[in-house]
């Protein structure tokens, strides 16, 4: 047996990178569970906690069981942020102000809760009634059918995880200077969910697709008819009808009672409420894809149907949301997610990008879902820059900001995903910088 506990941290073989990066396996052996430095951040000994000065909440009953249960009235911080939008433009086109952020930092796992998933209504959420609502696929069909949420529920329904994000996510980083922004504010136009519902596949073949039809467009019921154009090719891969969201019915932000979901796809194109599927041979060329969620280029040209999102990751802790009070390990832990597949692989540097260590992927990896990564790192009080990069199984690598920025320039404000990075002070304040 080891004669110094504190041996295994620091011999050199455990280090994965520079800076204090252990290997990823580090936190699964018992061997680390024993040693003195893990005591610093983690919990204290068990007879401290059960000692006194604790209320006894054995002494009474307890409340009773409700038919809607809601969380622990403690959890009073882990609340999406509204943050409002007054601009002129969204005055103009009539936009609810607010967009409303998941609390990355107060997750862990995979699955956002549902009254967490992040939100953008452009025109309010709809009340609708189900038993009014049906969905209607025509076009270039040889059977025009509709549906409403019962014969839905008649065909059979898959199940899967899948991840969703607004194309706006992380926007303000295409800007010069670093904000000040916390890590729900750049990064939380982004959940996960196990979603389910019909395969549009199968609606479309009830419907007999005509050989001339190429794109969907799909229209939504709420006060500004979302309305975008798909390539069939989706439609017929993995595109679903949702109807709902971690097992429960979706919620009226979330489209109740039925969505489109674009597995990968930026998040507009998933449209809620959904009430009309048209098969066309061309794109409708709606505000949504032509003056809105195209991609500026440096030449002012832009790029139209960039629906496909890119492998991106970014550390949900340690980040902005806190602060390193002492010395010790600390578990590095994250989300990466590819529009394009399953994360291969997440690589983590804390000192500025030199060096990189592989971090341990949560499994099981779901294709187009959030994949969580950790790695133990040794802070010993020093200023360090906290970094990132995912892979995809297709060897699709996150870019630098400079890769990006080379490629794409500043003028747009969709589709960022480079390398994100917190600054450690050697105080524990962290905030995001550029490196
Ligand atoms: N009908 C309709 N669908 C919509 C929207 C909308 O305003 N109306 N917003 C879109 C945008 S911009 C995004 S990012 C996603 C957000 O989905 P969520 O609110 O469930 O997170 O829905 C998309 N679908
Ligand atoms: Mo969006």
């Amino acid at each position: 047996m080891s004669k110094n506990k504190n041996s295994l941290i620091i011999d050199t073989t455990n280090h994965a990178a520079k800076g204090g990066l252990l290997n990823r396996r580090l936190f699964l052996s018992s061997a680390i569970a024993t040693t003195a430095a893990l005591a610093t951040t983690r919990a204290a000994h068990s007879q401290e906690i059960v000692g006194e000065g604790q209320d006894d909440w054995t002494l009474y009953p307890g409340s009773d069981a409700l038919e809607y249960s809601n969380r622990s009235r403690f959890e009073v911080d882990s609340v999406k942020r509204l943050i409002p939008n007054d601009s002129q433009e969204f005055l103009d086109l009539r936009l609810t102000k607010y967009v409303a952020r998941t609390p990355l930092d107060h997750l862990l796992g995979t699955i956002t809760p549902n009254g967490l998933h992040f939100e953008r209504s452009h025109q309010g959420i709809p009340d609708i009634d189900p038993d009014k609502h049906f969905l209607v696929i025509h076009g270039k069909v040889k059977n025009p059918l509709k549906f409403d949420i019962s014969a839905l529920e008649n065909y059979p329904t898959v199940s899967r995880n899948y991840y969703m994000e607004c194309s706006g996510n992380s926007a303000v980083l295409f800007d010069e200077t670093p904000t000040d922004q916390s890590l729900q504010e750049i990064h939380g136009l982004l959940s996960g969910s196990e979603w389910t519902g019909v395969l549009l596949s199968t609606l479309l073949d009830e419907c007999g697709i005509s050989p001339d039809a190429k794109w969907i467009i799909a229209e939504g019921a709420d006060n500004g008819m979302m309305t975008r154009s798909i390539p069939l090719d989706k439609a017929l891969d993995d595109a679903m009808i949702a109807i709902r969201q971690n097992g429960e019915r979706i919620r009226p932000s979330q489209g109740y009672p039925m969505r489109l979901l674009n597995p990968g796809f930026e998040g507009n194109t998933s449209v809620k409420w959904l009430r009309s599927i048209y098969l066309s041979d061309r794109p409708v060329m709606s505000v949504q894809e032509t003056a809105k969620y195209t991609d500026m280029m440096p030449d002012d040209k832009a790029l139209q149907f960039t629906l496909e999102q890119d492998v991106k990751s970014i550390i949900t802790r340690p980040s902005s949301a806190m602060s390193l009070k002492k010395k010790g390990v600390y578990e590095i832990t994250g989300l990466a997610w590819s529009g394009k597949g399953k994360i291969a692989r997440v690589e983590v540097s804390v000192d500025g990008g030199n060096t990189w260590a592989d971090t341990a992927l949560e499994g099981p990896i779901h294709s187009k879902m959030l994949t969580r990564f950790r790695i133990p790192w040794m802070w010993e009080g020093s200023s360090a820059i906290l970094q990132s990069r995912a892979i995809d199984e297709f060897g699709r690598r996150q870019p630098s900001r400079k890769e990006l920025l080379d490629a794409r320039g500043t003028n747009g404000i969709y589709h960022y995903h480079a390398i994100h990075s917190w600054d450690v002070a050697p105080n524990g304040e962290i905030k995001h910088v550029y490196a």
